[in-house]
């Protein structure tokens, strides 16, 4: 059990409050529940009623003879396969609405972002001369939704790899066909007395992550856009301190933009305004948690309330009137949490239900009437607030996100010279020694935001420019880590490069399906000339901290697939097998180009990053790295700026101040 729970101390001051009125969270069961040390390295199968077969001591196979490799490699490609559907599924459903609002089922939704629909319909092989935007939507749809189940030999986004990525795939076999297909194939594949060679199955599990990144998440990315508009940077706050003591504080859970753009829309309402005055609130207030938190902010900047192990203490702040949530990473605990106090928890998806919660099914084809009863919902609940049970802690960070591969194409060189040049010319002459991504959840059995602000703080401070998704980019938004200011504690080339683009050193690129833009922002800077050709090439790193989901297995997967070693930060979950853990790192070296690590020390996991980063320098033959070569000038430090001790104090402001 870690000594301390959190380091955001909003966290700190509700888990008093909780232990005070004897709520009972995710992190008090992280103490009664001990992880089981059967399962937890993979040395468990289940997946036949002869079992299930724990190998461990002198147990060498199980009952059907299945060994230590074959059964962790089992699990590790169904972790996979879990992970792809629930991206792709995400993905699906984003389609379906594009197809909706395009065949006139969807009023409320549309095009908003048409330069985005022809680049899409580009890579998709439509044809868009001359034709209506509506038509190309609906093309679009449809052939999206033809790389689910399709009967092709690659999916469509295979092209948008570098070529020789592609070829790497192809010569492997590992090209996925579509994405549903690959996530079926595991799926019997690793049923009882089928493929049974540890090797070939984990050559299909890297099948399937990538047909969920170059697949489902891309593809989730691309219509989210389309739909919602391309994101562009916007400021924002972060943490608890945006919610709000006298309007009714509506929270957003989940993880798709199609309902809470509605609610955004619908809370700004003049009639819902009017109502929420009339029931003795000064407004309506939003704010998101997870994903669907970074979908919203991304496009809308709406604040973020918090990340994964914050869901139940927002209840126990007593000033949230109702949690939306759709799909994913919602806790059942949110029900037993709220029975104490006025918070509805309303479910909306076809797919979740959770017993004891509220439910108003979504439906697209009424969307905004279905967002108008959400929100009055939790106005109505607004007088059933008893004051004397609030207490929001005062805590809030201003943050910049909306990085989008669009928008960083631009930001380096306007509308008619989009390009990636100057980011790649700054990293082969070492004022940027490389860049890594840093994604990843939360998970109780370690230290909340810790493992996850400590690596990105590192990273940056030395010269490692930093792109973050999901609840990493949360993290780093509640502690200031997202700010311009925080070019005070990146090395001096890296905030260099930084103060001349105008970006912050570490940028938001959203939620965790879109993970898939850091896959093409890679699939540029591999293309783009002077850094190899492949992205496993490149001086780059893949880092999931706390992470807790199936889904950050087939992220991990994929990225690892695509060319980038990845340090998934925490214990090992398929080390029972050493064989196993031989093939995901070395193995997969020789196979993709990229190791996957499981390494619970976050320290050590920097420093190997750093190294590898080194390394691929070298290999490249670009300048040595060298902390002190470049703007050592203190003028390269604007006066504006904070001074480093004020900054690092200030790191979590309090609310105004
Ligand atoms: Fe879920 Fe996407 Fe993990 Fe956060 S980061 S806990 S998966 S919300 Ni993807
Ligand atoms: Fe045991 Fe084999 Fe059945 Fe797994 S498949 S539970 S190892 S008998």
């Amino acid at each position: 059990m870690p000594e301390k729970k959190s380091v955001d101390p909003a966290i700190t001051e509700l888990l008093d409050k909780a232990m005070a009125e004897g709520i009972n969270t995710v992190f008090d069961r992280a103490e009664t529940t001990k992880a089981c040390p059967i399962g937890s390295v993979s040395a468990c199968c289940k997946n036949c009623s002869m079992g299930p077969c724990r190998l461990t001591g002198k147990t060498e196979v199980g009952l059907c003879g299945a060994t230590k490799a074959t059964i962790a490699a089992r699990n590790l490609a169904r972790d996979i396969a879990s992970g792809a559907a629930a991206h792709s599924d995400h993905g699906r459903d984003m389609a379906l609405t594009l197809l909706a609002a395009c065949e006139g089922h969807a009023p409320d939704y549309g095009i908003k972002d048409e330069r985005k629909l022809k680049a899409v319909a580009a890579y998709l092989g439509i044809p868009t001369e001359g034709r209506d935007k509506v038509e190309i939507g609906r093309d679009v749809a449809l052939a999206t939704l033809s790389n689910f189940s399709s009967t092709k030999a690659e999916v469509d986004s295979v092209k948008r790899a570098p070529p020789k990525r592609q070829e790497v795939w192809r010569n492997l076999g590992i090209a996925p066909r579509g994405v549903d297909r690959e996530i079926v194939e595991v799926l019997h594949r690793t049923h009882a007395g089928n493929d049974q060679d540890a090797e070939h199955i984990l050559d299909h599990g890297l099948r399937c992550a990538l047909g969920d990144g170059w697949g489902g998440s891309m593809l989730a990315t691309d219509i989210s856009d389309i739909l919602f508009g391309t994101p562009g940077p916007v400021a924002a706050r972060s943490n608890f301190g945006v919610l709000s003591e006298t309007e009714v504080n509506i929270v957003i859970h989940g993880h798709e933009p199609t309902l809470s753009e509605l609610i955004v829309a619908a809370a700004g309402e003049p009639d819902m305004i009017e109502y929420a005055k009339s029931k003795g609130a000064a407004g309506i207030n939003l704010a998101g948690m997870c994903c669907t938190a970074n979908e919203i902010l991304m496009r809308q900047g709406v604040p973020v309330l918090g990340n994964y192990l914050s869901q139940e203490l927002a209840i126990v702040t007593g000033a949230v009137e109702a949690i939306v949530v759709d799909i994913q990473c919602i806790m059942q605990g949110l029900v037993a949490a709220a029975k104490p106090y006025h918070t509805k928890i309303v479910t909306t998806s076809p797919k979740a239900h959770i017993t004891g919660a509220s439910r108003i099914q979504f439906d697209e084809h009424r969307a905004m009437e279905i967002a108008k009863e959400i929100v009055k919902l939790a106005i109505d609940n607004f007088p059933n607030r008893s004051k004397n049970k609030v207490q929001i802690p005062n805590y809030v960070n201003h943050l910049v996100a909306g990085f989008s591969h669009e928008y960083l194409n631009y930001m380096q060189g306007g509308i008619y010279r989009e390009s990636f040049r100057p980011l790649n010319d700054n990293i082969m002459n070492g004022r940027i020694r490389g860049a890594a991504g840093v994604v990843g959840c939360n998970n109780a059995r370690v230290t909340h935001d810790d493992a996850q602000t400590y690596i990105v703080k590192e990273l940056i401070k030395n010269d490692v420019l930093v792109v973050t998704t999901g609840c990493n980019a949360i993290a780093c938004a509640k502690l200031g880590l997202l700010t311009p200011e925080v070019m005070n504690i990146a090395g001096p080339g890296l905030r260099e490069v930084c103060q001349t683009i105008g970006i912050p050193p570490v940028l938001h690129m959203g939620s965790c399906v879109d993970n898939s833009r850091i896959l093409t922002v890679l699939a540029q800077c591999a293309t783009e000339g002077g850094l190899g050709e492949d992205i496993s090439d490149l001086p780059v790193a893949g880092f999931a901290p706390e992470w807790m989901s199936e889904k950050a297995i087939s992220i991990g997967t994929y990225v690892v697939a695509s060319g980038v070693t990845t340090w998934m930060v925490g214990h090992h979950p398929y080390s029972n097998s050493p064989e196993v853990v031989d093939m995901i790192t070395e193995g997969w070296k020789k196979k993709v180009g990229a190791a996957y690590y499981f390494e619970p020390d976050p320290e050590k996991a920097v420093l190997e990053a750093l190294a590898h980063i080194d390394a691929k320098r070298a290999a490249l033959k670009l300048e040595e790295y060298n902390p002190t070569r470049y703007a050592q000038s203190e003028t390269y430090l604007p006066a504006d700026y904070t001074s480093h001790e004020n900054f690092a104090k200030g790191l979590y402001s309090r609310a105004g101040v």
